[in-house]
C-alpha cells in the first residue's frame, strides 16, 4: 500500500559512527553490521482498528533514529513495515461500530501515515498490509507444511499449526521460561488451550473459513493467516532471508517475533532470521501501559488537533532510553516544550559554542545503543553555553533535524 511523504533529509559533514545495539536474543550490545546491499529492517506496523498512540509514536521515533543513524553512516537502508489490517480486534471494533472492517482499516491506517508524517518518520520503502499478502502468506504456510513445519488439525475446521517442538533454537529469541510463554501466549492472541493441537505454544498459521469471517482462497483451503506468519511472509518478501533489525515494542518479544523467526527460520534453514531483535519500552499512561484495550490512550492526532508542535511530542519520547518503559506525563510534554523553546533561540543566535563537537557527541550517543537522553542532554548543555563558533547554530540546527528528527 502507499506509504507516506519523506521529509527531508539533511546529510551531515564527516562521517558517522557505527551503531552498536542491544540485541534481545544475545541479551546484549552487539555492532550493527548491515552488508553492502545496505541496512535491510522490518518493523511490525499497527493494526489499524484505532487512532496511532503515543506508544506507537514512540516506538516508530526509536526505529526512525536507527534508520537516521544507518544513514549517517553511508548505508542505505531498505525498511519494510507492515499493517495487520486482517485481525481480530478490527472486525470486533468494526461490528461494535456498525462500519466494514477494510474501511475501518483504510480510515486509521491513513490517519497514521498523516501521524507519521508530522512527527518527520522517514518512511518505509515497502509499506505492507495482510489484505496485500495473502498469496505470499499462503505460500509460505504451504512450505513450512512442505518440510514437516505445519500440520493440520483433524477436527474439519481446516487451521494449521507451527510445531514449536520441532522448532529448532525455538526460546532463543525471548529467553523467557515455559510458564512465562504459555502466559504471554494466552494473554496476547495465542490460543494455548484449543484442543487437538500437538502442543499448547503451537501458534496458528493458517485458520480454516468460518462463517461471517472474511476468508481468501488458497491450496491449503479458503480462510485466513495467523498474525506471526504475516510478518515473516512479509520480511521475507521484501527483505530476504537474515535481515539486520526485526524491530517492534518490547510486548511482542513473545510470542510474535519468537514465532515468526522461527516460522523464517524453519522455512528457509536461515539462522537467526533477524541479526538485532530490537525492543522498544511500552509508554505508559497513569502507570499502565498504553494500550487500546486499556483505553487509557493519548492520541497524536488529538495532540495535533490541540496545537502541540510535533517536535515536542518528538522531543518528550526521545528524553529516556529507548528500551526502558516510561511514562508520558503532562510535565513530560511540558519539559519537551519548554526545550524545543531553549533549542530553537539558541540556534538562532549568531555563534556558539563548538559546533562540530556538538555534532561528535550526538552521533556517539546515538551510536551507543541509541541513547537519545543522552543526546539530548548534550544538545542541552551546547545551547545553555555562548562560544564563537559562527558556524555552530547552523550545525546544530541540521544535526537536531538529521539525527534527531527535529526541525529547529
Ligand atoms: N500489528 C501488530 C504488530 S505485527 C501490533 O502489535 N500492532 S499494534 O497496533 O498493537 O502496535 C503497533 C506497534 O506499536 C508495535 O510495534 C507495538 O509493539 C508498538 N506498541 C503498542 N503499544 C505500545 C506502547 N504502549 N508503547 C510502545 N510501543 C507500543
Ligand atoms: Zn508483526
Amino acid at each position: 500500500m502507499e506509504s507516506w511523504q519523506a521529509p527531508g533529509l539533511r546529510r551531515l559533514p564527516g562521517t558517522g559512527e557505527p551503531l552498536r545495539l542491544y540485541d534481545t536474543a544475545r541479551q546484549d550490545v552487539h555492532p550493527s553490521v548491515p552488508g553492502a546491499g545496505g541496512a535491510r529492517m522490518y518493523v511490525c506496523g499497527i493494526t489499524p482498528y484505532d487512532a496511532t498512540h503515543l506508544g506507537h509514536a514512540a516506538t516508530m521515533i526509536t526505529f526512525d533514529v536507527i534508520n537516521r543513524v544507518w544513514r549517517d553512516n553511508g548505508h542505505a537502508v531498505n525498511y519494510v513495515q507492515n499493517v495487520t489490517d486482517v485481525d481480530e480486534p478490527l472486525f470486533e471494533r468494526a461490528e461494535r461500530d456498525g462500519v466494514d472492517w477494510k474501511a475501518l482499516g483504510r480510515r486509521e491506517t491513513a490517519l497514521f501515515r498523516e501521524d507519521m508524517e508530522a512527527l518527520r518518520i522517514l518512511p518505509p520503502v515497502a509499506y505492507v498490509g495482510a489484505v496485500e499478502s495473502m498469496t505470499d502468506v499462503a505460500d509460505l504456510v504451504e512450505r513450512l507444511v512442505e518440510v514437516g513445519a505445519g500440520y493440520r488439525l483433524d477436527d474439519g475446521t481446516g487451521d494449521v499449526y507451527f510445531p514449536v517442538d520441532d522448532a529448532e533454537g525455538f526460546g532463543g529469541e525471548s529467553h523467557y521460561d515455559r510458564a512465562t510463554m504459555l502466559r504471554y501466549f494466552g494473554e496476547r492472541g495465542g490460543d494455548p488451550d484449543r484442543a487437538g493441537k500437538r502442543d499448547p505454544l503451537d501458534a496458528l498459521l493458517w485458520r480454516g473459513k468460518r462463517d461471517g469471517e472474511p476468508s481468501w482462497p488458497s491450496a491449503l483451503g479458503d480462510g485466513r493467516p495467523g498474525w506471526h506468519i504475516e510478518c515473516a511472509a512479509i520480511a521475507l518478501k521484501y527483505l530476504g532471508e537474515q535481515i539486520d533489525v526485526q524491530g517492534g515494542g518490547n510486548d511482542l518479544i513473545f510470542p510474535h517475533h519468537e514465532m515468526s523467526a522461527a516460522h523464517a527460520e524453519a522455512a528457509t534453514k536461515v539462522a537467526p532470521f533477524a541479526r538485532h531483535y530490537v525492543h522498544a519500552g511500552m509508554i505508559a499512561l497513569d502507570g499502565e501501559k498504553m494500550s487500546k484495550s486499556l483505553g487509557n490512550l493519548v492520541f497524536v492526532s488529538r495532540l495535533r488537533a490541540d496545537g502541540v508542535d510535533p517536535a515536542a511530542v518528538r522531543l518528550g519520547l526521545l528524553d529516556g532510553h529507548y528500551r526502558d518503559d516510561r511514562a508520558w506525563t503532562d510535565d513530560v510534554l511540558r519539559r519537551a516544550q519548554q526545550r524545543l523553546e531553549t533549542w530553537r533561540a539558541a540556534t538562532a543566535r549568531r555563534s556558539g559554542a563548538d559546533g562540530a563537537a556538538l555534532l561528535a557527541k550526538v552521533r556517539g550517543c546515538l551510536s551507543n545503543d541509541v541513547d537519545t537522553a543522552a543526546a539530548l542532554a548534550a544538545v542541552d548543555e551546547w545551547s545553555t553555553s555562548n562560544g564563537d563558533d559562527a558556524d555552530a547554530p547552523s550545525l546544530v540546527s541540521a544535526t537536531v533535524d538529521s539525527l534527531l528528527g527535529v526541525t529547529l
